[in-house]
């Protein structure tokens, strides 16, 4: 540990929070990385945490067979919410092989192009609401919008289930349920952990009945399924209620499609979300970006009034801007590694068994050593295909790695992309000239109070 930097200044007993935030502590630590170099420590209240962003040493920890996911920190904040579910899981915990034999063919390639007519139809709940918008001459709340739509996106393809977002003028109870619950595993850091019953009292109290409200909410959920008779047509909650194990023929238990239920409501929209409005703040920023992109998309779709499954995947320029996005901003923006027996990081830094770090992706996405000295400039052509090939693996990681990486990467790309493309089919972005991009934390990463002027193309649609 002696051969890792950390801040010069620490306290006796807090540690380095000299000069630290409660409210941005991802942003924090990208400054403390820039000064303590490819891996540094934190101590706060008396636990020192490493954190690693140099490309060799990620690509280090991203050996499979010597490393894998540690659930700690604000993942390990949320087990009371997610308990074992997929994303939460420990590693030994049997139910996470089970839920994920039983639901990763809700991710195969069919079933996602099964998924594309309701992402299309909810995507024109958003362009209705849009419209709506442009025609008053009004701006646009780009987060609140984004996670209307992430939030019935994976509520309609996964569950059957239509929360009305777009029908009410505040976020859906769920939505501020979840914001709080992840603000509060956030917050749930900042204190030491015997005296957060004092110091997060009232916080706790509210924590507790978000979590109580999201419960509800997904019992009322399944109840309503199994009143229907059970047919999802084979979605998500199908599959965790009807599916058993190809192999052992287990099913998950009650209260782990609770738990699942959760997860994937909260998983599936809010990163998406994050990353959709980042990649709008740049197509505002960067008119010329736009440009291509809005000209890949007419040639790719054409007349077409709904693109086709296929014609998602082929707007190539498109994908490159969310990736681009994504790397500046991933909006999980880290993931914590173990070591699964005592072993050396990066021939360098000795690890005993258990011993863990935390991958900093907005980091590793800045290391000028891959991306060069201009690492801070958007540039969606640093992921065309032979820029991508001459790149070294694990220097792109907003989906995390190896077993436990994300389950939706697909998805997602689908689902941005997709919305993407029809945004920029069918209207100019107009950027506030005054704003200057802000990034709140809960957890996750979203830009803030971002708002965007619309102005509808001429043409067939
Ligand atoms: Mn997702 C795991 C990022 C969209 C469901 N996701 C992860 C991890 C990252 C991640 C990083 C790994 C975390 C870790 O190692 O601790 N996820 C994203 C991003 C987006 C995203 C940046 C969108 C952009 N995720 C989605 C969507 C869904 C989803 C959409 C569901 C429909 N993610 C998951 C689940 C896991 C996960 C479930 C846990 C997988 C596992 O551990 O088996």
């Amino acid at each position: 540990l002696h051969r890792i930097p950390h801040p010069p200044y620490r306290l006796p007993l807090l540690g380095d929070v000299v000069g630290a935030s409660r409210s941005t502590p991802m942003q924090d630590s990208l400054r403390y990385a820039r000064r303590l170099g490819p891996i540094f420590r934190r101590r706060a209240f008396g636990k020192e945490f490493v954190f690693v962003w140099g490309a060799s040493l990620a690509a280090d920890l991203a050996d499979e067979a010597r490393f894998a996911k540690h659930v700690g920190l604000g993942v390990a904040n949320l087990r009371p919410v997610a308990g074992d579910g997929l994303f939460t899981a420990y590693n030994h915990e049997p139910n996470w092989q089970l839920a994920h034999d039983v639901l990763a063919p809700g991710f195969s390639r069919e079933a996602m192009a099964g998924y594309h007519v309701m992402m299309l139809d909810v995507a024109t709940r958003l362009t209705g609401h849009w419209d709506r918008a442009e025609a008053a001459d009004r701006t646009v709340d780009v987060a609140g919008d984004m996670t209307r739509l992430t939030l019935e996106t994976i509520a309609r393809t996964g569950f059957g289930h239509d929360f009305g977002s777009f029908e009410r003028s505040r976020p859906h109870p769920f939505v501020t349920a979840m914001v709080g619950t992840l603000g509060y595993a956030q917050r749930r850091n900042t204190v030491p952990a015997p005296l957060a019953p004092w110091l997060l009292r009232d916080a706790g109290r509210r924590n507790a009945a978000d979590i109580a409200y999201l419960n509800r909410t997904v019992d009322g959920l399944v109840r309503e399924r199994r009143a229907g008779g059970g047919d999802g047509g084979g979605d998500l909650l199908d599959r965790m209620l009807e599916t058993s194990h190809p192999v052992t023929g287990e099913r998950l238990s009650p209260e782990n499609v609770r738990r699942q239920v959760i997860t994937f409501l909260v998983a599936g929209h809010e990163t998406t979300s994050g990353a959709l409005s980042f990649a709008l703040h740049y197509l505002a920023q960067h008119p010329e970006v736009a440009a291509r992109a809005r000209a890949e998309v007419d040639r790719v779709w054409g007349g077409a009034e709904t693109p086709g499954y296929e014609q998602v995947a082929r707007l190539r320029y498109v994908r490159r801007v969310l990736d681009e996005s994504l790397r500046l901003w991933p909006t999980a923006p880290g993931f914590a590694r173990e070591a699964r027996e005592d072993t050396v990081l990066g021939g360098a830094y000795p690890m005993r068994r258990g011993a863990w770090a935390l991958v900093l992706t907005g980091m590793l996405h800045r290391d000028p050593q891959v991306w060069g000295p201009d690492a801070e400039r958007f540039d969606p052509d640093r992921f065309e295909a032979k820029a991508v090939r001459s790149r070294a693996p694990h220097t792109f990681k907003p989906f995390g790695t190896g077993a436990r990486a994300c389950i939706g990467r697909q998805f997602a790309l689908h689902e941005a992309t997709l919305v993407l493309g029809l945004l920029l089919r069918r209207y100019e972005l107009r950027p506030d000239p005054g704003y200057r991009l802000r990034v709140t934390e809960r957890l996750t990463l979203m830009p803030d109070g971002l708002r965007l002027r619309l102005v509808r193309r001429s043409g067939p649609v």
